[in-house]
């Protein structure tokens, strides 16, 4: 045991970036406590900060690497391991092509600088068109509107929260989640700060949500109905002759298509489709525009639903019109010390969308990744191209893709799969190879995506805390040495901190942020308040905000003709939900996190629950087209009627993680089709699946 020493460094875990402190004495961790000083977080932590410790010393943790021998794992030694994983993959490419090799990139990923930087190198050494990630779970939606209207998929509007006066949620449980394109620690206090300046804040959401009840307003709406709310306040705007761009006025092309293309989107039409009353959705839009600022911020609830293209859109559309785009209390756009949209410029580029189709069913690429709903297909569909071997990287999609158990049996069938992973999982234990990744406390850590999206600029940079267990490389060189075995390189590219020297003076701070000054300053740095930029960024052709693409325009019958499914069968709409103390599919071996009842449930409205004979607390089974589950009911009135709602990161069943958590959980994605997308996006629609409830 060694000094106490402490460390200011920031979560990784989700996307809101908090600023900790951790005091240790180089073996182990003696707290963890948020830094009061953070810029962006002020204070705020969740439990699952505390738990980064227990992801560390975690038993179930793999710490070698492991090869699957007559069906199971053995470690083996690092040079054997990435013999063995060239060997393989080459051999399947030789016989199947480079597209016989696909690749799945998940979440954390995002949240590891060193993945993200050494990745890209991975893939191209592969050469595989066959590439997907958690993004088409996730987020596609949003790229796809920038792409169409601003010409760059990475130029996201970030929703000023700390100066808007009235701030529109649709789909979103920021006081859960923290923020979703939208880093915003502590949101619960950011509402208590919107009202206590006079403003306002509606959530939108067919669950009464831990957001909902601490906003100034909520009201139910029907699953998948969010674009007909979203254009009837464009249409009712129009209406009154309340557009003003404000200070984008000249810089907007398309106006009177959008008029146009709004026409038949009523209030009154509206009122029909979501079930809130048209006089309540005219004043909504009166309201928001004549606010003196006004954000409307739709995100998971209508990104991944089957309109989440046109939500994306319209959401955009409707803070333009009402000049609250770019603007201060509006949609504004970041300038982070790591400039991700410039280093990804396309500017002069021509570029068709989507960039290609999918090779069975003709889905849609963007951002060079297929729809992780496709994935399943193209295992399984003979023929060239067919994936015959799986690279997935932090990644477990046989829970979280849709329709996930038809994923985990094309997983069974592959020549060959190899994971980098930190646990045997419902995934993992389908790999023939599994290397062992690191845990946020043995890495440095810049959050290279995230700044992208805050609501406030700021930088930070730590090292590792903790070398590597057994002496094992840290993960991004684990990716950086497999591709010089695949590229037949004898050495490996620049450290994560080389890398991020290199890129910080070519960013928006490049004067005062460095590595050096982030090290000197020893804490998360403020570059302050967003400020008003995006004409000077456009990458559309004509360097205009487009604002009625016409690949929008053109799905508007589709929505129109829209009627919830009337199936007698699946009389009821499932929806998904976040926790507090879950991220994802990973954190089900922290005993902190999992403690207490199980959370695991399926939410329904008391009428619904006494129609079909469901007792608060007894188990049901909840059917879909795909799969049946069973679990405990809630009775509860925090549901929409008609609508059941259950949570997603469920579900372990196989494997070394989840033995912890007291009882059996089930997986919503065993019950989500893959059928069901986004058609523009191709981004899954997890939301408005049909089922039945019965009691068993
Ligand atoms: N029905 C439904 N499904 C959903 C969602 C939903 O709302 N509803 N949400 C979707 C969303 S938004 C997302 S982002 C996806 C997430 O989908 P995924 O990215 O596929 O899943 P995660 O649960 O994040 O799993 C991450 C994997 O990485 C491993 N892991 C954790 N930390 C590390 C690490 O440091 N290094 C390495 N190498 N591995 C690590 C874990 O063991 C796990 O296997 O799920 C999607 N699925
Ligand atoms: N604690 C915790 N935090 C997390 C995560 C986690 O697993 N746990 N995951 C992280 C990740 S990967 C992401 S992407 C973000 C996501 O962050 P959010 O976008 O905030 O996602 P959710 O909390 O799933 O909230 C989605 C909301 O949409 C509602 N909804 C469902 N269908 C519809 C619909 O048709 N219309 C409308 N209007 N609403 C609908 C749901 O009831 C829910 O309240 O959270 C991140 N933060
Ligand atoms: S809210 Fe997210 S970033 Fe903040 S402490 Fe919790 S998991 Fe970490
Ligand atoms: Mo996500």
């Amino acid at each position: 045991m060694g000094d106490v020493q402490t460390q200011h460094r920031t979560c990784n875990i989700c996307e809101a970036m908090c600023g900790l402190i951790v005091e240790h004495d180089g073996e182990n961790v003696l707290s963890i406590k948020p830094d009061v000083n953070d810029p962006l977080s002020r204070g705020h932590i969740c439990p699952k900060a505390v738990a980064l410790q227990d992801f560390r010393t975690d038993p179930d943790r793999i710490t070698a690497p492991m090869l699957k021998v007559d069906g199971v794992f053995q470690e083996i030694t690092w040079d054997e391991a990435y013999d063995i994983a060239t060997e393989k993959l080459r051999a399947v490419q030789e016989v199947h092509g480079r597209d016989g090799v696909g690749v799945y990139l998940g979440n954390p990923n995002a949240h590891k600088f060193g993945n993200l930087l050494n990745l890209p190198a991975l893939v191209k050494a592969l050469g595989t068109k066959n590439r997907y990630s958690s993004a088409t779970a996730d987020q596609i939606p949003h790229h796809v509107a920038s792409i169409h209207m601003l010409g760059h998929p990475m130029l996201i509007p970030v929703p000023d929260v700390e100066r808007t006066d009235f701030m529109l949620i649709i789909g979103g449980n920021p006081v859960v989640s923290n923020g979703s394109m939208m880093t915003a620690p502590g949101f619960g206090k950011r509402i208590d700060e919107i009202k206590s300046r006079g403003g306002c804040v509606v959530v939108i959401d067919p669950r009464r949500t831990e957001t909902a009840e601490k906003a100034s307003d909520h009201l139910f709406i029907r699953p998948e109905t969010d674009a007909f709310l979203m254009l009837a306040l464009i249409h009712e705007v129009f209406a009154a002759g309340l557009v003003d761009l404000g200070a984008l006025a000249g810089k907007v092309t398309g106006l009177e298509a959008l008029q146009e293309a709004v026409t038949p989107f009523t209030p009154d039409l509206a009122a029909k489709r979501t079930g809130i009353p048209a006089n309540i959705i005219r004043q909504l839009a009166r309201d928001f525009a004549t606010s003196p600022s006004a954000v409307c911020y739709a995100r998971m609830g209508a990104s991944t639903q089957s309109f989440g293209s046109l939500c994306q859109w319209a959401n955009n559309a409707l803070n333009i019109i009402t000049g609250n785009f770019d603007h201060e209390g509006g949609a504004m756009f970041t300038t982070p010390a790591l400039d991700y949209v410039g280093m990804t410029s396309r500017k002069g580029q021509e570029r068709t969308y989507p960039e290609r189709r999918s090779r069975v069913s003709g889905q849609p690429l963007y951002n060079g990744e297929f729809p992780v709903s496709v994935m399943a297909q193209e295992m399984e569909t003979p023929g060239e191209g067919q994936i015959k071997a799986l690279v997935c990287v932090a990644g477990n999609p046989v829970l979280t893709a849709p329709n996930g158990r038809r994923i985990e049996q094309c997983l069974e069938g592959l020549d060959f799969m190899l994971a980098i992973d930190i646990h045997v999982n419902d995934t993992t234990r389908h790999a023939d190879l599994i290397l062992p990744g690191t845990v946020a406390l043995e890495e440095d850590i810049y959050d290279m995506v995230f700044h992208s999206f805050a609501v406030r600029n700021t930088a930070a940079y730590a090292p590792a805390i903790f070398a590597p267990p057994k002496g094992n490389p840290k993960e991004w060189e684990v990716i950086a040495r497999l591709t010089a075995r695949l590229t037949g390189a004898n050495q490996i590219g620049p450290s994560p901190e080389q890398f991020l020297s290199m890129l910080l003076p070519q960013g928006y701070h490049g004067d005062t942020v460095s590595v050096a000054a982030l090290l000197e300053a020893g804490q998360s740095v403020d570059l302050g308040p967003l400020v008003p930029n995006v004409t000077t960024r456009l990458e559309t052709s004509d360097a205009m905000i487009h604002v009625a693409p016409d690949v929008f325009v053109e799905d508007l019958p589709r929505l129109l003709n829209f009627a919830p499914a009337q199936d007698q069968s699946y009389p009821l709409q499932m929806i998904g939900r976040r926790q507090v103390r879950s991220h994802n599919s990973w954190t089900q071996n922290s005993p902190r996190l999992v403690k207490g009842r199980n959370r695991c449930t399926v939410e329904i409205h008391p009428e619904d629950a006494a129609r079909l004979g469901v007792t608060d607390g007894s188990d049901v089974q909840v059917r879909s087209r795909v799969g049946d589950v069973i679990m405990p009911a809630e009775v509860t009135d925090v549901m929409a009627l008609g609508v059941v709602s259950i949570p997603q990161g469920w579900g372990q069943k196989n494997g070394n993680i989840g033995a912890a958590s007291a009882q059996p959980t089930t997986s919503i994605n065993d019950l989500t089709d893959d059928r069901r997308i986004d058609p523009i996006s191709g981004n899954a629609a997890f939301n408005g699946v049909a089922v039945s409830v019965t009691p068993v």
